[in-house]
């Protein structure tokens, strides 16, 4: 059956249920987008006219909203807790819906059952039942339920299944055997997925796919109000539990907060969203303007008539400094230097990632930068003071990029829809010949750049094997020992893209690339294919379910495979649509 795009969210609203404030907070979200969604809706259904679309029978489990999970969200929507996951979940149910799949979404242990065709009273049936979705979208409390409560369907049915993850899952801690073998220890289990399952909140890592959500862009009218009533002396700070600021000062700020917030007051006058019962929280000192916790739509508000939204290191890579730039606002914010990991931060202890996080949120340090973000070192005065003082002075234009509108996250998941397989066994056919045979392992089809320093793919379309993102958007560059293919790829104004990685997997590939090897061996490392820094010795990768972007180490320089990726969508190559 073909998709058809809709046109009116009303039955979305009631698929989402209610009883929750979580849900609630979900379906105000989904109201309040409707008209952007609708619009983003039309201009995307132009660009694929006439592409086919396949309509796929879709379950939405949100594990974490189950009680069975203890559902420590929900009742503290009010009360300042975390909103983001929320955001995203509405925003995926909204993508999903207006692309004209079917879906059926369940936040309980009973209505997952139900719709699995577990018969009552066998919680793990050991028979595999016939699975009447093409996908599954759901968290990491979602699969460990599905695991217990499918039997022996789960190990069959797993590829079918998106987990969306916030910060991500790294290969090397996905993989049962590796992980515990090499003490990459995680909270979360290991699923020996593959990576690209799951889902991130922001680009963090080409390992996994990045899901995202949404900001709301201004339009004409918007951006003309805001051009006319921005405070240029008005701040918002980051932050809407009263213990995330006892957290900023102590965990983040060594000096002392009356020392920062001394300084910012000096030239602006400072509010926050922070949330209280019935008196002022202590934390928040008396000259802070506090308007309680927001509903979300107010919140937006007064950032529009903000000039700057700060933050103080906590929370951690979240919806809101997205929203706050949307809105015409310069985000402050602190560099971690060194980064917070799951090495050395409690926050990121035990997540299936050791990914280094340089400051509060580096997508927006990292994709947007100046004029709309500062990345300052706080423990330097001066240099926050002097960023103080420009900004005020910096007039920026309201910004959303293009993979955070409405219309770029339909095309992303649009996409991912259509290409994405994990089921199609491990790994894609081999490359074929123009004749239609399959082409044995060598000669390789790429070739030298002329100034040799890395391949590119040298086949014409017709003869490419068929994988997606398409061939042709690879090339294969060598990393410096110490560096990840993630940075290798980035130096070249690429991205990685670890489905390519079976194709330089091979021997001949050194060769090509002129590197002399002694030896060859295949083993089991999330670093290889690599070579050796000081020998001789190549090494190249024995599990596919390892092919890794992240991850170094100075004995080692990296095969990486890299793709072009479109301007404002990282997710997607030139030809990937
Ligand atoms: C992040 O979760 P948070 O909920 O702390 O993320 P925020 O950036 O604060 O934003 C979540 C939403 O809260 C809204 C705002 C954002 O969309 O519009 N909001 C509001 O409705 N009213 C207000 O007064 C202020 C903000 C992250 F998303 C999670 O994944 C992490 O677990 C968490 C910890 O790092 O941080």
């Amino acid at each position: 059956v073909q998709a058809a795009f809709r046109n009116n969210l009303s039955y979305l609203l009631e698929l989402i249920g209610s009883g929750k404030e979580s849900l609630i907070f979900m379906k105000k979200r989904v109201r309040h987008l409707a008209s952007q969604w609708l619009l983003a809706t039309r201009s995307l259904a132009q660009k694929l006219k006439g592409r086919r679309r396949d309509q796929k029978q879709i379950l939405i489990h949100i594990g974490f909203l189950t009680e069975e999970s203890g559902d420590v969200f929900s009742p503290r929507v009010l009360k300042g807790g975390p909103l983001g996951e929320m955001v995203q979940w509405a925003d995926i149910l909204a993508a999903l819906f207006l692309l004209g799949h079917s879906l059926k979404v369940t936040v309980s242990l009973k209505e997952l059952q139900s719709n699995l065709g577990v018969p009552p009273g066998r919680g793990n049936c050991p028979l595999t039942v016939p699975l009447p979705f093409d996908l599954i979208y759901t968290d990491y409390h979602g699969l460990q339920q599905m695991k217990q409560h499918m039997g022996l369907s789960f190990k069959k049915y797993r590829c079918r299944v998106r987990v969306i993850d916030t910060f991500g899952t790294e290969p090397a801690y996905n993989l049962e055997e590796y992980a515990t073998l090499h003490g990459y220890r995680t909270n979360w289990g290991y699923w020996n997925l593959n990576p690209k399952q799951f889902m991130t909140m922001f680009p963090h890592t080409p390992d996994n796919s990045f899901m995202g959500f949404v900001s709301e862009e201004l339009n004409e009218t918007e951006r003309q109000f805001i051009k006319s009533n921005k405070a240029s002396n008005m701040a918002v700070v980051y932050g809407k539990e009263a213990s995330i600021w006892k957290l900023i000062f102590f965990a983040f700020l060594p000096q002392g907060k009356e020392k920062f917030l001394a300084i910012l007051n000096k030239y602006m006058e400072i509010h926050g969203t922070v949330y209280y019962e019935t008196q002022r929280p202590p934390e928040v000192p008396a000259f802070v303007k506090n308007h309680g916790l927001l509903p979300q739509h107010e919140f937006q508000q007064l950032l529009r008539k903000a000039k700057l939204f700060i933050g103080f290191g906590f929370p951690y890579e979240g919806p809101a400094p997205l929203e706050a730039i949307a809105n015409g606002c310069v985000f402050l914010q602190s560099r971690f230097n060194p980064p917070h990991s799951s090495l050395n931060h409690e926050f990121f202890r035990g997540k299936p990632t050791s990914r280094e996080v340089s400051s509060q949120h580096p997508y927006v340090e990292d994709f947007i930068g100046k004029p709309h973000v500062w990345t300052v070192d706080y423990n330097n005065s001066e240099e926050f003071e002097a960023a103080i003082k420009t900004i005020i002075r910096t007039k920026v234009d309201p910004y959303v990029p293009y993979e955070y509108t409405c219309e770029g996250m339909l095309e992303r998941i649009h996409a991912y829809i259509q290409h994405q397989d994990f089921c199609a066994g491990a790994s894609p056919p081999l490359p074929a010949k123009p004749n239609g045979h399959a082409m044995p392992s060598s000669p390789n089809p790429f070739t030298l750049s002329p100034n040799a320093t890395h391949l590119v793919w040298s086949y014409n379309g017709s003869s490419a094997p068929h994988v997606w993102p398409p061939m042709s958007s690879m090339q294969v560059w060598v990393s410096e020992a110490g560096r990840a293919c993630t940075e290798t790829c980035q130096e070249h104004g690429l991205v990685c893209e670890p489905t390519f990685f079976e194709f330089l997997n091979k021997k001949d590939v050194f060769l090509q690339l002129r590197i002399a090897c002694d030896t060859t061996e295949s083993e089991m490392n999330h670093l290889y294919p690599a070579l050796a820094e000081n020998v001789p010795e190549c090494y190249l990768q024995k599990e596919p379910l390892l092919y890794s972007c992240a991850g170094y180490s100075t004995k080692y320089r990296r095969l990486c495979p890299c793709r072009d990726y479109r301007k404002g969508q990282v997710a997607l190559c030139r030809d990937c649509l």
